[in-house]
């Protein structure tokens, strides 16, 4: 196979006249080549954008939303076919990889329906004859940068919102997930969508995505990724004065309180923390549990996570996939090792696993005795490593979850509705859920989170359209004469 990249309506292999592999990382086979995009391609893509601005943004929503439609359904009759795809081009298990392309299906019939939304307002004026609105604009071209976790559930929550507003766009994917990326947006165009409204670039290494950043053209980016390059794209942003949001790491918490359902948790822990090998934003990565329930719970995970099978995502009977990459692998066991330095106790896993002498898998990895405060509670490390903490009260469990440098997605465990409602006002994360672990978000709500996660913005839901619309107040004065606001129709 190979992909190639899509700029203003046509499919063209990279001015850099160079190519690179995505390799399936269950068994290390080269699935794509492609065609490597450079800054000339950059520039093309921005021009293209910009000068399909112009018409798109006048095309009435509702005719938007009718592409975002037939998006939606031919999603919906390609499901399968994409979901395998998308296995092999990042690992995830094919039940994961079908919820995958699901978000985007709900995506595209959510934000299809707000071509006949897109609601501002009216309010009141303080003259008389005179009338107030508030609309909402397109904000123009938008640089949409995305990694490879979730390749086409986390592009849907901007590029959806992006067209229906109006915006057209340049999207970089991950040069992880390449060909499942391209055979997304061969979708659009199948559609319908107009010539140079959504452009793809496909390349290796930060180049591109640097010069998307900081590409004069380019009015608003959205970012999901790491920390460290969120930061710095921050920075750049800043300084050139662009709307930018950033998505980025967690440290997500299940907190266990001694009245749990010792089975639910069970059931819940596991898939949050080893679910997608512990590669989401949303993954569970800290167990805080009360001390009442910690040995029970710390037998039950034990048993279950021996029993948990590696290997490909394609074969149904798998439970936890392989990692991204070689790179993921050694990252993930450096911290595994550092959590052993620091006195942590594995219970199980701690090593990287042998699936037919091939492919990039983890033993997925429990870790007692974990002190707040220590490497293995701090940082995140995206695998299937799961530190647990043990913890006198709700007060505590509270503190350590908010402690952490990240505030993504936070669960808790109790039948006790006072001590649940507690916590829904005390625990600071974009996401809190009672008795369910810590992934599993809806795409009518808003997804992101506080401290470092983020920077404040919000994707998915009536939320996720604020960074890709200006607001824009207007006034009609019909009364023929001035009217000063504040000064005038006043009895002082
Ligand atoms: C992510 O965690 O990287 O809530 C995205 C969930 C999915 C999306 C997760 N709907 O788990």
């Amino acid at each position: 196979m190979e992909f190639q990249n899509y700029i203003g309506g046509k499919w063209l292999k990279g001015r850099s006249g160079q190519t690179f592999d995505t390799i399936n990382p269950a068994n290390e086979e080269v699935l794509a080549q492609i065609q490597s995009a450079d800054i000339a391609d950059v520039d093309a893509a921005v021009q293209a954008a910009t000068d399909m601005f112009k018409s798109w943004r006048l095309t009435p929503a509702p005719l938007r939303g009718e592409i975002l439609f037939k998006v939606g359904d031919i999603l919906k009759q390609k499901k399968e076919e994409l979901a395998r795809l998308l296995t092999q081009d990042m690992g995830k298990v094919i039940a994961e990889a079908r919820g995958d392309v699901q978000e985007a299906i709900d995506m595209a019939y959510y934000m299809g329906g707000e071509g006949r939304r897109l609601l501002g307002y009216t309010a009141p004026v303080e003259m008389p004859n005179k009338f107030g609105m508030a609309v909402r604009d397109p904000s123009g071209v938008v640089g949409i940068i995305t990694p490879w976790n979730f390749p086409i559930a986390v592009p849907s929550w901007k590029i959806f919102p992006a067209l229906i507003a109006g915006n057209t766009l340049i999207w970089k994917p991950s040069p992880e997930t390449p060909a499942i990326s391209a055979t997304f947006v061969k979708v659009f165009e199948e559609a319908g969508l107009p010539a140079g409204v959504f452009n793809l670039l496909l390349a290796p290494g930060a180049d591109v995505a640097k010069a998307l950043v900081s590409h004069p053209g380019v009015r608003v980016l959205s970012f999901t990724g790491s920390t460290t390059t969120g930061r710095a794209i921050a920075e750049e942003a800043g300084k050139l004065n662009k709307k930018v949001s950033l998505e980025m790491g967690g440290k997500n918490a299940i907190i266990v309180l001694d009245d749990a359902n010792l089975e639910l948790v069970t059931d819940a822990t596991l898939w949050a923390a080893f679910g997608t090998t512990g590669q989401r934003c949303t993954a569970a990565s800290r167990l805080i549990v009360q001390k009442g329930i910690a040995p029970k719970l710390k037998e039950s995970l034990l048993a279950r996570t021996k029993k948990l099978t590696l290997g490909d995502g394609l074969d149904p009977k798998v439970d936890v996939g392989p990692v991204i990459n070689k790179t993921a692998l050694t990252r993930i066991h450096n911290y595994v090792e550092i959590g052993k330095k620091e006195g942590a106790r594995a219970l199980v896993g701690a090593s990287a696993a042998e699936v037919n002498g091939k492919g990039f898998f983890y033993a997925p990895t429990l870790f007692d005795g974990v002190r707040p405060g220590s490497t293995l509670e701090r940082e995140e490390i995206f695998g299937p490593v799961l530190s647990i903490i043990e913890v006198d009260s709700l007060e505590e469990a509270i503190e350590v979850n908010n402690r952490s440098q990240y505030g993504l997605s936070t669960s808790i465990f109790t039948q006790d509705v006072n001590r649940a409602f507690t916590a829904m006002r005390d625990i600071f994360t974009g996401l809190v859920y009672i008795n369910h672990g810590t992934t599993g978000a809806e795409i009518q709500f808003p997804f992101g989170g506080v401290r470092g996660t983020g920077n404040g913005h919000r994707e998915a839901g009536q939320a996720g359209l604020e960074l890709f619309t200006e607001w824009k107040s207007i006034y009609v004065d019909y009364s023929g004469k001035l009217q000063r606001a504040q000064i005038d129709n006043r009895e002082e």
